[in-house]
Parts: structure tokens; C-alpha cells; sequence
């Protein structure tokens, strides 16, 4: 009989993403490896924000930088320190011509006119919770430039609508933390392991759950939201549904990807438009939820059918479970 240091070897060590990103890649024989490598750069940033947001409680980079961002919303250390740490892989890595992220006003350009693609970010999502080691994550959104090789990326590029995003996922940084990511084939989530250094495939081909019992919303806002919300929220009491709102957009749309859920951030009287970010927030997410089988809409339309008109602009979001997202959306 085998020995019990024998049976835990006999267990393989599991998938890597680099060897997942090959073999899918593999599939495609006129696939160039560049968007494989982009993946690469942006698993590495999200390793090197892990870092930063693991010793946060012990060295100075928690609390307000003192600064505002473009939305004129404070800024966290961390909030800048990711931002750049993810400006600077891809630009290393030299597949992306042009980022847009939340953190900045404008588009910024990597200095690698040939890359063929770009990315839209929110390198740090979740600021109230940094301070109080609370989960948050990262948002990317890629797609490929329409203007052409070797010159400078422009607004068009960003503004193609959530349909052409050839890639979108996100990193959890949470009790583990993980890259879930989507190219358009189904949506697979990585686990990372910190004792190897590797992100390692953990949830494989993660399908949405048609239906759920969770609801997460910011309640304290309720009295703004329409009358067709406050039903469905009151509806979601009257079935005793289970809240569950801990205000980062990716730890709570992640536990409903898994468990069966909605989210919902819609309009209110302080952000007539919503609060989340179509191009960063909403567009990526919307990608992961329809990827995966579920739903993502803006109370009218799906979310990814929004036609943009500005790099920061705004939108409610309903997300998440199909059979949900129904429900809270029909007037
Ligand atoms: P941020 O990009 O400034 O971090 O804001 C986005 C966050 C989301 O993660 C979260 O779901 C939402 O804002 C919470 O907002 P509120 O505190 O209004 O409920
Ligand atoms: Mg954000």
C-alpha cells in the first residue's frame, strides 16, 4: 500500500496559466502569441499587486494619497501604486499601445505603437475596503486596436462597445487570490499559489447559475432607486433572499458568478447615470457574466450593447444570474 507521502505526491501539482494560455493558443494556428503574452504581463501585474496589497497593513501604503482622481474621487496609495505596477507590465511587455485607466484622465500611450492591442483598467477597484483588509481586485478589458500598427492608439480605439472586447477578467485579491478571465470561449478562474509563484487552474469552465438567492446592493441608497427596484429589492426580502454586499464590485459579482446571485449598483439621485464605469467596470464584468451564461444589463439594454461615448462614463448595472437579472429589470 502506498504511503501517505506517496499518495499526496501521486496528486499532480494542477494546471499552470502559462500552460493553460499555450494550449488554448494551441487551438488557433494562426493565433500570434501576443494576446497569450498580454495575458502573461497582466497575470504578473496582478502578482505584483498581490505583493503590495498582502504587506499593506505593515509598511506606509494604506490611506488616502491626498490626491483626487479623474472623477474626482480620493485617492488611495495603493490605488496609484497599482495603477502604476500595471502601466508598467504592459508596457514591458509590448503588446498594448495605449491603457485606459480609471486613474487617469486620458488615454496613455505605452510607447509601443506596433502592439495591435489595448487595454481599459480599474488597477485597484474597491478603495473603501483597502484600509480595512477587506477583498478587492483589478478589471481589465482588452481589445484590439481598429486604427492602424505603428501609429499612436487613439479614443476610437477604447470606444468599440463591450462586443469587440476580445478578452475581460478580473483578480481577486481575497482570503486566496485569483484571476478569473474569459477570451471568449467560456470563463476559467486560476487560483494563485503563492508558495510556487503560479497561478494554477482551479475552476474550470465556472458556468453561471441560471438562478440565486443572493442580492447585493447598497441598501442605504434605496430610497433613490425607482419604484421597480425597491419592488424587486422588496421582493428579494419577501423570499428571504440573502443580502450580501461588502462593496467591491469583484468580490461581490465573483460570489455570485459562483454561488448564484445578482448584482445591482443602479441609478440614484447622487449619480443620476449610476456609479460603475461602462469601459472598466461594467463592459469586463458584463463579458465574464455572458461568458459564463449569465446576464448583464443597464435596466434597458444588455450592457454590452451600450454604444460608448466617453472613456469615463457611467452606467447602472444589473449583473449576474440570467433568471435574476430578468426579474429585477422587467418594469
Ligand atoms: P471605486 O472604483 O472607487 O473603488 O468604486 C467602485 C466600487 C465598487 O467596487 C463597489 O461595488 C461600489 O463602488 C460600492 O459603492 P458604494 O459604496 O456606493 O456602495
Ligand atoms: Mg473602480
Amino acid at each position: 500500500m502506498e504511503s501517505k507521502i506517496e499518495q499526496e505526491l501521486a496528486l499532480p501539482v494542477g494546471v499552470t496559466l502559462d500552460r493553460f494560455i499555450m494550449h488554448s493558443q494551441s487551438a488557433f494556428p494562426y493565433a500570434t502569441g501576443e494576446l497569450s503574452q498580454l495575458l502573461r504581463d497582466i497575470a504578473l501585474a496582478g502578482k505584483i499587486i498581490n505583493r503590495e496589497v498582502n504587506k499593506a497593513g505593515l509598511i506606509d501604503v494604506t490611506g488616502a494619497n491626498g490626491t483626487e482622481n479623474v472623477q474626482g474621487e480620493n485617492q488611495q496609495k495603493l490605488d496609484i501604486i497599482a495603477n502604476i505596477r500595471f502601466i508598467r507590465a504592459l508596457k514591458n511587455g509590448g503588446e498594448v499601445c495605449a491603457i485606459l485607466s480609471e486613474e487617469d484622465e486620458d488615454i496613455i500611450h505605452t510607447g509601443n505603437d506596433h502592439g495591435k492591442y489595448v487595454v481599459a483598467m480599474d488597477p485597484l477597484d474597491g478603495s473603501s475596503n483597502i484600509d480595512v483588509n477587506v477583498s478587492i481586485g483589478t478589471i481589465f478589458s482588452i481589445y484590439r486596436r481598429i486604427t492602424p500598427i505603428d501609429s499612436p492608439a487613439t479614443i476610437d480605439d477604447f470606444l468599440q462597445g463591450g462586443r469587440k472586447q476580445v478578452a475581460a477578467g478580473y483578480i481577486l485579491y481575497g482570503s486566496s487570490t485569483m484571476l478569473v478571465y474569459s477570451t471568449g470561449d467560456g470563463v476559467n478562474g486560476f487560483t494563485y499559489d503563492h508558495s510556487l509563484g503560479e497561478f494554477i487552474l482551479s475552476h474550470k469552465n465556472i458556468v453561471s447559475p441560471e438562478n440565486g438567492v443572493i442580492y447585493s446592493v447598497n441598501e442605504g441608497n434605496y430610497n433613490s432607486y425607482t419604484t421597480s427596484t425597491q419592488n424587486y429589492i422588496t421582493n428579494c426580502k419577501r423570499k428571504s433572499y440573502s443580502a450580501r454586499y461588502i462593496g467591491s464590485l469583484v468580490g461581490d459579482f465573483h460570489r455570485n458568478l459562483l454561488k448564484g446571485g445578482i448584482y445591482l449598483y443602479p441609478a440614484t439621485a447622487k449619480d443620476p447615470k449610476g456609479k460603475l464605469r461602462l469601459l472598466y467596470e461594467c463592459y469586463p464584468l458584463a463579458f465574464i457574466a455572458e461568458k459564463s451564461g449569465g446576464r448583464a444589463s443597464d435596466g434597458f439594454r444588455e450592457i454590452l450593447d451600450i454604444v460608448p461615448s466617453n472613456f469615463h462614463q457611467r452606467s447602472p448595472i444589473y449583473v449576474g444570474s440570467t433568471a435574476m437579472v430578468d426579474e429585477a429589470i422587467k418594469a
